[in-house]
């Protein structure tokens, strides 16, 4: 398999690709493991998750007039990036055929929801047809594969029940979730009409500092690093009483590879069972800075959606069961993270830490005893202690893979590492 060679002038920040052979002779053959949508959110971690267990990682990217490699450019040299689109079933088919994978993830769709109202044929050729384009690909080329789709609780909508399982009816409320609707069928029939071992993961919202700056959770984090560095005065924002179970990216891409890991083939809902209000999101972000929010959160009406989805709340006990899956990271803790570290997810480098910026911990990093979150330290003191003028010592995104950030107060100012949160605490 050849991997792309995107132009050099094109690159932003980060390195081209490499083609490098996916085989070596006399080695044992390693898992192969096709993503579409790598250059996203779940892309990234699912990669990272993937090439960890040992797989060949094998990277889906549309042709655009610039390289969106923001989010994989530290995995560049070990994925194979291939170029397709979920619009053109020959290249799809060309690199199922070519890869011939053990996995299939497909990730790839128009995610946001207020665009799928903007451009709802497109939203449909993409996160609706596309995904039978890739089944055509999967059954034509290598019908052994395993078959993930990113469905989503947007399809449960106006929700009939609450909280929403598998077998909860579907009333989706915006072309985007009609759109998962039909990919999330096509993925059942699919299984149902070829044998395929096809599966739909009903995933609620699953949020990190690599979420795009769209979506409320990172709009209102990266509104508060701002507002806190004096770039902006204000957030504006729609329907604060919409209610969503949100959780950590990180987390639900092993719920994505465990179902793929399964004797047989079966869909399930993922999310964390907790409920919270865009509010309250506004509440637990600003708080970490020391602000209160309802002095910068203005309600503008054209970010309130024709039609709304108002609570989402997962029941995950089917995945808790069969998948032996959980999730790891609370709400406030991924809030808090999210707001920790927004220049760089944003691919961007941040000259200085946030909150040395903000003038010594107004973001509230020696006064919440976490030391070190986001910066790169480099083994060197950040500061001292407020109370007890004992230098806060903690690791930053240089420590290496597998190092976590995070930590506890002991009380009297010396700080211990702890494992928490994932990749994301490193600063990505
Ligand atoms: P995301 O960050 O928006 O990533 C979407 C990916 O799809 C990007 O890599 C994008 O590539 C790619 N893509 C879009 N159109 C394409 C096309 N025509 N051909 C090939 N690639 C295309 O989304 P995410 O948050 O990672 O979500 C991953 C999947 O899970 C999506 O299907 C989403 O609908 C679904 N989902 C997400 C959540 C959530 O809360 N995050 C919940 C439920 C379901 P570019 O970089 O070129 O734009
Ligand atoms: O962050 P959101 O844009 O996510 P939404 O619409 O729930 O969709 C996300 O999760 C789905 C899973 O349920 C995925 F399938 C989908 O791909 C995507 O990842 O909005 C969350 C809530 C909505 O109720 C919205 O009305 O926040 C409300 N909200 C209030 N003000 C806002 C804003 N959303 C955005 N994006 N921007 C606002 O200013």
């Amino acid at each position: 398999m050849n991997a792309a060679k995107p132009n050099p002038a094109r690159k932003r920040g980060v390195k081209p690709p490499k083609a490098k052979p996916v085989k070596q002779q006399g080695q044992p053959r390693r898992r192969t493991a096709i993503i579409t949508g790598i250059t996203g959110q779940d892309g990234s971690y699912l990669a990272e998750l993937l090439l960890d267990k040992g797989y060949e990682v094998v990277g889906v990217v549309r042709r655009t007039s610039h390289d969106s490699y923001e989010r994989i450019g530290h995995l560049l040299d070990r994925v194979h990036i291939v170029p397709a689109d979920l619009l053109d079933q020959h290249s799809l088919t060309s690199v199922v055929r070519d890869a011939k994978p053990d996995e299939v993830y497909n990730l790839a769709a128009q995610s946001f929801v207020p665009t799928s109202w903007s451009q709802p044929v497109l939203t449909g050729e993409f996160t609706a047809l596309g995904v039978t384009r890739l089944l055509e690909a999967v059954r034509l080329a290598h019908p052994e594969a395993r078959f993930y789709q990113a469905s989503s609780s947007e399809m449960f909508g106006n929700a009939q029940e609450t909280p929403q399982r598998e077998t909860t009816p579907f009333y989706p409320r915006s072309p985007y979730g009609v759109a998962k609707v039909y990919g999330h069928w096509i993925t059942v029939n699919y299984r149902e009409s070829y044998g395929l071992f096809a599966v739909s993961g009903i995933l609620f919202n699953h949020e990190s500092p690599r979420r795009g700056l769209e979506f409320v959770t990172r709009k209102v984090t990266h509104g508060v690093a701002r507002i806190v560095r004096g770039k902006d005065r204000e957030l504006l924002l729609g329907n604060l009483d919409a209610r969503r179970d949100w959780g950590f990216a990180g987390d639900y891409v092993e719920a994505m590879w465990r179902m793929l890991q399964r004797p047989t083939p079966a869909d399930y809902v993922i999310g964390t069972g907790e409920m919270h209000t865009v509010r309250e999101l506004c509440e637990v972000a600003f708080s970490h800075a020391r602000l209160d929010w309802r002095t910068y959160v203005k309600v503008d009406p054209r970010f309130v959606r024709p039609a709304d989805v108002e609570r989402l709340q997962a029941d995950a006990s089917k995945a808790r069961l069969e998948l032996e899956w959980a999730p790891r990271v609370t709400f406030v803790d991924l809030v808090r993270m999210m707001v920790d570290v927004p220049g760089r997810a944003a691919g961007r480098r941040q000259r200085r830490p946030l909150r040395r910026r903000a003038g010594g911990g107004a973001l509230g990093l020696a006064r919440a005893h976490r030391p070190g979150v986001g910066a790169c330290l480099r083994g060197r003191p950040l500061r001292r202690h407020r109370a007890s003028g004992r230098p806060i010592v903690g690791v930053g995104r240089h420590a290496g893979p597998g190092v976590r950030m995070g930590g506890e107060c002991r009380g009297d100012g010396a700080h211990r590492a702890r494992a928490r949160g994932s990749e994301a605490d490193r600063g990505r």
